[in-house]
């Protein structure tokens, strides 16, 4: 069953409270994770069970794990990986046990999770939204791109910008200097298929996030950039259980991108949808839009019906919105325009 969800980062780093989530018609549950937990560690079954309680308490179910990240010696394919995937084999066992994950999200993008040159654009109406422009990317040295962001978050902590990341840049960049776009595939295909027992036996569907924005950012390869490459990792692990994220925001950052159709292409692999739209002014130039189609670039009217006709049964959440109604939290994840996105998704699946 179709499930309408919301982000919620956990007690102590989320500016909404779940009483809040509650009160959205038709959002259910919502997606979480271990803030504190450091990629390549295993979850301890207490703190799993910890925020599981805290999400049901509010009335609300903890549906999936966004995300459960990928240490970089699995990415890169060093010879200590094992152990890095034997700890997230544990990470995941356990919450199978604890019940009711229906699916974690991941990514496999060197060095940088989402990036943005802007994160709050003043737009018209006196709303904040996050932007992307190439131009400026290419004039920030990669070493600051941390602090660039860190600053413009005005003090709140990034999703997939953990400052641990930042004291080790230069070595990271090293290690992933002889990584082709090839071997990025095989690593993971090997842990892929590691971790294969483990999600068949909890009914745990692995959802790929796309690379954000999905081609090359500070030289560094990606792979999760478009139709050809996801359908490419759906076919080098065929089994139902190795699933995507279908982000509109990132993938539809690149125009030659046909949604609907992809979604078509990637009938009952995608396990998870992130629903965001977003305004096109030039190749590398976007800023992130209102849900509603009409004010943007991306065609969430044909994605949603797409997802129907496909007989889509995973989880959605409406994805980054902008600050409106004076409203101030982490960047992209406010409570208000997201709940707006939430009804407008909805409004969707119901009149279609
Ligand atoms: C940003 C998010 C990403 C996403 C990860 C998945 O807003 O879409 O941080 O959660 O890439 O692992």
């Amino acid at each position: 069953m179709m499930e309408m969800t919301l982000r919620w980062f956990g007690p102590g780093y989320d500016t909404v409270p779940l009483a809040y989530i509650r009160q959205i018609p038709g959002v259910t549950g919502v997606v979480s994770t271990l803030y504190g937990a450091a990629p390549g560690q295993a979850w301890e079954a207490s703190e799993i069970g910890a925020l599981k309680r805290c999400v049901e308490d509010a009335g609300l179910k903890l549906v999936g794990i966004e995300s459960v990240n990928i240490h970089d010696s699995i990415k890169v394919g060093a010879p200590d990986r094992d152990q890095y995937i034997e700890n997230y084999i544990t990470t995941l066992k356990r919450l199978g046990q604890a019940g009711g994950i229906r699916c974690v999200c991941y990514n496999f993008m060197p060095v940088f999770d989402w990036t943005r040159s802007d994160l709050a654009r003043v737009l018209p109406d006196g709303s904040t939204t996050m932007a992307y422009d190439q131009k400026i990317i290419d004039g920030i040295d990669a070493d600051h791109i941390f602090s660039a962001m860190q600053e413009k978050a005005g003090g709140h902590l990034l999703p997939g910008w953990e400052p641990e990341r930042l004291e080790k840049l230069a070595a990271l960049f090293d290690l992933y200097a002889p990584v082709t776009q090839d071997m990025l595939f095989d690593h993971l295909a090997y842990f892929l298929r590691a971790i294969e027992p483990v999600c068949t036996r909890y009914e745990i569907g692995m959802a790929i996030h796309p690379d954000d924005p999905p081609w090359p950012v500070f030289g560094l390869g990606r792979i999760m950039t478009g139709r050809d490459n996801l359908l490419r990792l759906m076919r080098l692990v065929d089994k139902p259980f190795n699933g995507v994220t279908l982000c509109t925001g990132s993938l539809g950052a690149d125009r030659n991108t046909d949604l609907p159709e992809l979604v078509h292409a990637l009938r009952g692999r995608i396990h998870f949808a992130h629903l965001r739209n977003l305004r096109h002014f030039g190749p590398g130039d976007f800023e992130e839009a209102p849900h509603r189609c009409p004010q943007g670039s991306v065609d969430l009217i044909g994605v949603v019906r797409a997802l129907k006709e496909t007989g889509f049964d995973g989880l959605i959440r409406p994805d980054h919105g902008r600050m409106i109604w004076g409203e101030t939290g982490l960047p992209g994840y406010g409570l208000y325009d997201r709940a707006l996105g939430a009804q407008y998704l909805l409004g969707l699946w119901d009149a279609l």
